[in-house]
């Protein structure tokens, strides 16, 4: 792993509304990865962990208030302490399967009215992901798969604007997976789509690229 020149791991990240099964997906990847002999790491944003992600936290369980730029950037900054570590695993060969990342970052402070250019810009020069799977639910459905936590955005009326805003900044090469399904057929899907991603990142002929392109 990681030996013929260029060959990498993939970085792979999930996306979607709360309760569209990301998490679960995630680990299932990581353990299907393994089990074909690829290093893979589960990894998630908000790393709630770190000092950032400590405040991000705080903030999220209502404990603490912050102006929306500010939780923003947090959110930002909690990525970027993670850069040079990630891009560490990636070119020693360990593929990064991430729960959220730039992408929730946007699309959950846009849905509070900023401006999705200035959402995007403190995300420019982070690693750029290989595949970007999109677990698409609506938010009724989702909202009916109960388990909504007590955390400052898990309310059906604020997902719909997070669904509005996802549709905004997606792009063509995004993969759509339908996640109302039972959650075998989500997870064959995902593994079908992500293996291929892993393999042209072992071949070493894809260099890691940045964000936001
Ligand atoms: P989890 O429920 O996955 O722990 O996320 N969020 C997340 C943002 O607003 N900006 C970000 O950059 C990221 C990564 C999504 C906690 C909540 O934090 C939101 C849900
Ligand atoms: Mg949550």
């Amino acid at each position: 792993e990681g030996n013929k020149k260029g060959s990498r791991g993939a970085l792979v990240v999930l996306e979607g509304l709360d309760r569209s099964g990301k998490s679960s997906q995630c680990t299932r990847l990581v353990n299907y990865l393994e089990g074909q002999r690829i290093s893979a790491e589960l990894w998630r944003f908000p790393d709630r962990n770190t000092d950032v992600g400590k405040m991000i936290s705080a903030y999220l369980t209502n404990t603490s208030q912050l102006d929306d730029h500010t939780i923003h950037l947090l959110f930002s900054a909690n990525r970027w302490e993670k850069r040079l570590l990630m891009e560490t695993k990636l070119k020693s060969g360990t593929t990064l399967v991430v729960d959220r990342y730039s992408y929730s970052g946007v699309a959950f402070s846009s849905a509070k009215g900023l401006d999705i250019e200035w959402c995007k810009a403190s995300e420019v020069g982070l690693l750029a992901p290989d595949l970007v799977a999109y677990l698409d639910i609506s938010p009724e459905k989702a909202a009916e798969r109960g388990g909504y936590g007590g955390e400052r955005y898990e309310k059906l009326e604020f997902q719909k604007k997070v669904a509005e805003s996802y549709k905004a900044i997606h792009d063509v090469s995004w993969k759509f997976v339908d996640a109302f399904q039972p959650i075998e057929d989500v997870e064959k899907q995902l593994q079908e789509i992500v293996i291929d991603c892993v393999t042209e990142c072992q071949k070493g002929k894809k260099p890691l690229s940045l964000l936001w392109s």
